[in-house]
């Protein structure tokens, strides 16, 4: 993945997985009664939180003040959630930001329509569905088909064909304000999508849990990978 996006020119970004409330919830436009903040999605440590997202080191980074910036944040996150074969309280996520003056919506379509070209094979196809982030504005979720030609896949698309992917708006005003990038002359898309979650699809793994427990008949299938 990590490659994929260096070859459109994304840099590498890494931040700390202990994080204040600031730059994990509060400069993304979370509103203090965003239910994310509560006890059962998130972990805290004293007045810190484990991040849930890494979106906490593009605020770093925006934070710097050097524009343009065009980078990937892949990293491990953290939620309070029921294990389960589908989800587990920790997993990984890639975020990507790309910040310039007139940057716009057809540039985010079609740096993850190439991302997903590369990744799941050409000819792949996507589809995007309006969706809610307090980060971005107007947000995004996009899907690729998957088709129902299998039973597996009709249960995995749960019917519709569509396998939802990753997630993706314009970054709202209020963040570029809130670390003092102007709002008016600056554009910036942004992205983020599960790195367990596609690997599953992709290689047809079932249970998340698998990718974590250093079973070598697990690991020795993607020697070399
Ligand atoms: C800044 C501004 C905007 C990152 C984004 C998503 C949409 C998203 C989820 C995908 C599956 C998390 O792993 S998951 O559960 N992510 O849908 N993430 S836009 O937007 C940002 C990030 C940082 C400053």
């Amino acid at each position: 993945m990590v490659n994929i996006f260096s070859t459109l020119g994304f840099d590498l970004a890494e931040g700390p997985e202990i994080e204040d409330d600031y730059h994990n919830f509060g400069a993304l436009n979370f509103a203090d009664d965003h239910p994310a903040r509560d006890m059962q999605d998130t972990f805290f440590i004293g007045e810190h939180v484990l991040r849930t997202h890494t979106s906490s080191v593009q605020i770093r980074e925006m934070k710097k003040g050097k524009l343009p910036l065009r980078l990937i944040m892949p990293g491990r996150v953290y939620r309070n959630e029921a294990v389960s074969s589908r989800s587990n309280c920790f997993f990984h996520q890639i975020e990507g930001l790309y910040i310039d003056e007139s940057v716009s919506f057809a540039d985010l379509k079609q740096t993850l329509y190439y991302f997903v070209q590369q990744f799941f094979g050409e000819g792949t196809r996507v589809r995007f569905r309006a969706s809610y982030f307090p980060f971005t504005e107007p947000s995004a979720e996009m899907d690729i088909w998957a088709g129902l030609d299998t039973e597996e896949n009709r249960r995995l698309t749960k019917g519709t064909g569509w396998l939802e992917v990753l997630g993706c708006g314009m970054v709202h005003p209020n963040v570029l304000e809130s670390c003092g990038i102007d709002s008016e002359k600056y554009t910036g898309f942004a992205f983020g999508m599960g790195i367990d979650r596609i690997t599953m699809l992709k290689y047809g793994i079932n249970d998340i849990r698998d990718l974590f427990v250093n079973d070598i008949r697990m690991l020795s299938q993607f020697a070399g990978v």
